[in-house]
């Protein structure tokens, strides 16, 4: 589902969509460093070079403009080429989670009739060849690609070739697909054009001061929406700067980084921020390069927001934003106050905002309600879902995005709370359907519901409540079964109730509210 014609034309009057394609986003001067990992450094250049010998190699190797293309790759420098190469190419890459395993995996390939998966060899002690093998039993016919010793498969680094001429994709296409944190069973496919996806990056670099001087250490996965473009890499490398690939966000592995680095902004979820600050009172790590501290993914608690500065020595900007689109930033001027305290305002004069209540109707300003939003990078609907959009959309585009907020006066949103039934594990989105559908396979389960059960470090953690078929099962053979089905580790249940009947509210549903009061 594309922009209507009559939005697409005034995203472009007034500036927002300027045609620009991905693949010629990166920036910077031919020899400034562009991109760091470990010991390896790539010049503007060089990963310019790179990225079109890979296009080329795509071609020839028979990916072909449309395809798509699952990504399962950590934050690497085959991860930023291969992505230049394909949005070069005209190629969409799905964007997979580094944590995914066989039920998502196998989805995704099936759900986009991926024409390739590429994956690392191993990565955090898990060989994802096998991975790649358990998939290829269930999608037969698709090509897999390895960065690293291939095994059976074909090595990322033979698909190389003299570069070509490649047609210049349409700016108004799909450049590349992002996953739904997932309100239903499976996650969703969100298509994100060159256009829109193009201004995310852009506005997202001016709106975090980003310039050619800023070092931005990629923290986070880059296979999420914040690290990727928020302003993440592909906003850093737009603007010219440096991106520094981190092998993952725990303090032993990033501050090394940004003290040898002298990185100025980065990003994290409200529960790596906690860690960080306690890990920098006696890391003994230089971090004052450090700037700007991004916080989003989920909601930060006043106590931690006010911490960042004099622990960190850098500025917070809070960032509410979603794959679907929406970025609500504090700006790097806005009073303390409403840094501290709010989630920032919307990042486009032209984002659309509405809050409703239960039967769609506005509530009065100050309210709480739930957010719908419409502008020139929010969705107007996933791939290949039509039942689900009927739902997640208004009939004039508004997407619904089960998020509860307030908006202040100045614009600025809090959210509080949300109506979607998902939890939100420090960040990482765990649908609660698609839990319950894997629990109820297990023959001990007669019904289950999962709901979010306050955390102090995660903010949210997942509790399984679950009816008895004769012997209760227990927690570890609960997480074992869902592990043999292929489910990703960060979805797996904390804690196990074992109940005799759930709460039912009115129409009969299993009233969520009242069980979670109840835990
Ligand atoms: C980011 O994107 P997703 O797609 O993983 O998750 C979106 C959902 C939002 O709908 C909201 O429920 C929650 O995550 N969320 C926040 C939040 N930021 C995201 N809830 C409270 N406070 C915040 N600051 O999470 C994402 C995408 C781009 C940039 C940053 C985060």
């Amino acid at each position: 589902m594309s922009f209507p014609d009559d939005f697409a034309t005034k995203y472009r009057e007034r500036g927002y969509w300027t045609g620009t394609l991905l693949g010629d986003t990166p920036g910077g001067g031919p020899d400034r460093t562009a991109l760091v990992q470990g010991t390896t450094r790539l010049t503007y250049a060089e990963l310019r070079a790179r990225a079109d010998r890979m296009a080329a190699g795509l071609r020839a190797f028979g990916v072909a403009p449309g395809d798509n293309v699952v990504v399962h790759l950590p934050n690497t420098v085959e991860f930023v080429v291969l992505s230049f190469a394909l949005f070069r190419l005209g190629a969409r890459p799905v964007y997979a989670l580094p944590a995914h395993r066989r039920s998502e995996i196998t989805y995704l390939c099936a759900h986009s009739e991926a024409v390739a998966y590429v994956i690392p060899d191993t990565h955090a002690g898990f060989d994802y060849r096998d991975l790649a093998a358990e998939v290829l039993a269930e999608v037969p016919g698709m090509r897999v690609l390895v960065a690293g010793a291939p095994g059976p498969f074909t090595a990322l680094s033979d698909v190389d070739s003299e570069p070509v001429p490649l047609p210049a994709p349409d700016p108004s296409s799909v450049a590349l697909f992002l996953l739904s944190g997932g309100t239903t069973g499976l996650p969703k496919l969100i298509p994100r054009t060159h256009d829109d996806y193009a201004y995310n990056l852009r506005a997202s670099a001016e709106v975090t001061g980003l310039d050619q001087d800023t070092v931005y250490l990629a923290a986070l996965p880059i296979a999420h929406n914040f690290a990727l473009a928020c302003p993440g890499i592909l906003g850093t490398l737009h603007a010219g700067g440096t991106v520094v690939l981190a092998p993952s966000p725990s303090p032993p592995d990033a501050f090394p980084l940004i003290e040898r680095e002298r990185v100025t902004v980065t990003a994290l979820v409200p529960s790596l921020t906690l860690l960080w600050l306690e890990a920098a009172k006696w890391a003994g790590r230089d971090l004052s390069s450090l700037r700007l501290l991004q916080v989003g993914g989920a909601k930060l608690k006043e106590e931690t927001a006010l911490r960042v500065r004099p622990t960190l020595g850098c500025d917070l900007q809070q960032v509410f934003g979603m794959a679907e689109g929406l970025l609500c930033y504090t700006r790097l001027d806005d009073p303390d106050e409403l840094v501290l305290t709010t989630q920032g305002r919307p990042l486009c004069p032209d984002d659309e905002i509405r809050i409703v209540d239960e039967d769609g109707a506005d509530v009065a300003p100050g309210e709480l309600g739930q957010l719908l939003t419409r502008g020139p990078y929010t969705l107007r609907g996933y791939f290949r879902a039509d039942e689900h959009n009927a739902k997640a959309f208004t009939p004039d585009g508004f997407y619904l995005t089960g998020d509860l907020v307030r908006r202040l006066p100045s614009g600025h949103l809090v959210v509080d709370g949300r109506v979607k039934d998902t939890i939100n594990r420090g960040g990482e989105k765990v649908s609660a359907e698609e839990v319950e559908s894997h629990l109820l396979a297990h023959p001990a389960v007669h019904d289950a519901a999962v709901v979010a059960v306050p955390d102090a470090l995660l903010g949210e953690r997942t509790c399984a409540c679950v009816l008895p078929n004769g012997e209760p099962p227990t927690l570890a053979e609960l997480t074992a079964f869902l592990r043999s089905r292929g489910l990703a580790d960060f979805k797996l249940p904390d804690r196990l109730e074992v109940l005799n009947e759930f709460p039912y509210t009115a129409v009969g549903k299993v009233s969520k509210k009242a069980l979670a009061a109840r835990l």
